[in-house]
């Protein structure tokens, strides 16, 4: 066992029984949402995966070690604390050698996830191929993690402050394979789909058996699976795109760039839309650990 991981027992106890886990990130609850919605989300989500019967294991760095599986009191300190750092790929040696506490973004989630054997990772939305991509080169290390790093990662597709069809075109490059649950089109986050075509998925026990394939023939790869937002909770592209827009203007009067970039447009929208999205990206981050409890049972 690697001796930066600390699994937490509950989450020790299912691997070893061969019980369904998922992995639920917490950049989402440190930078991804404002106090106090952020902790009552996370104690949420994790209430619905235990109610499906499947142990979750928020994951985050402290104290120099890669917890797996958190108490209430890890998920508060990442909830309130000013100080928590984000943590992608390149962050975790820094972030364990100096002891501090830092909250894991969605490639960072899948590394951690994948180092305890977690296979099913729920989250709101991922990174992507930003807009303006042409000016920035910002590319979210999420894609390339997706490409080399075998976990299904469940998803409510991209938020729209990002370029979808970029971030489609680098997903294909990288080998990963992208799939709408029961949706024919590419969901973007808010709105239950956009107008980009990818290929659809209507079963869970599918989902595991291409995994299953895919890791046999020494495929590393993980597998995005982009579930739409219910209808009813949805808000529309046309709407959220006038948010959206004004964030990123924001954003390049501020001269906000590289790690900073994301958090500040997720607390912008929630900002000028006066916490309303923040109830949507709720709904569709519970509607996401749902389906991944449901995969998780599949193996
Ligand atoms: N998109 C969201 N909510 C989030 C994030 C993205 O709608 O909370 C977070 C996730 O943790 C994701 C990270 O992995 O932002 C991507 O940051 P960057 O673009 O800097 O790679
Ligand atoms: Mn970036």
């Amino acid at each position: 066992m690697n001796s930066f991981l600390e699994i937490n027992n509950d989450v020790k106890s299912a691997l070893n029984n061969n019980q369904p886990v998922i992995a639920l990130e917490s950049t989402i609850i440190s930078h991804g949402m404002p106090y106090p919605q952020n902790i009552a989300v996370a104690k949420k989500l994790e209430k619905i995966a235990i109610e499906a019967g499947v142990t979750p294991a928020t994951i985050c760095l402290m104290n120099g070690k890669i917890k797996i599986g958190l108490n209430e009191d890890e998920l508060e300190k990442l909830a309130i604390s000013k100080d928590v750092a984000k943590v992608s790929r390149r962050d975790f040696g820094r972030v364990l050698a100096t002891k501090k506490t830092g909250a894991t973004t969605v490639a960072a989630t899948m590394i951690a996830a994948n180092l305890a054997g977690i296979k099913v990772f729920a989250t709101g939305g991922i990174g992507g191929v930003h807009r303006g991509v042409e000016a920035t080169f910002d590319i979210s290390a999420d894609l390339k993690e997706l490409g080399q790093t075998p976990v299904i990662v469940v998803s409510a597709g991209a938020k729209a402050i990002l370029d979808l069809p970029k971030t489609l075109e680098l997903l294909e490059t990288f080998g990963v394979p992208v799939y709408g649950f029961k949706t024919d089109l590419f969901p973007a986050f808010y709105s239950a789909e956009s107008n980009l075509q990818i290929d659809r998925i209507d079963s869970e026990k599918k989902i595991a058996e291409i995994y299953k394939a895919n890791v046999k023939i020494g495929l590393n790869n993980g597998i995005l699976i982009a579930n739409p937002i219910p209808k009813k909770y949805e808000i529309p592209f046309s709407e959220m795109d006038e948010h959206i827009m004004l964030a990123l203007e924001r954003a390049k009067t501020k001269g906000i760039t590289g790690r900073d970039l994301t958090p500040f447009l997720l607390a912008e929208i929630v900002k000028i839309t006066h916490g309303s999205s923040l109830e949507t990206n709720i709904r569709l981050v519970e509607n996401n650990v749902a389906l991944a409890c449901r995969i998780a049972k599949e193996f």
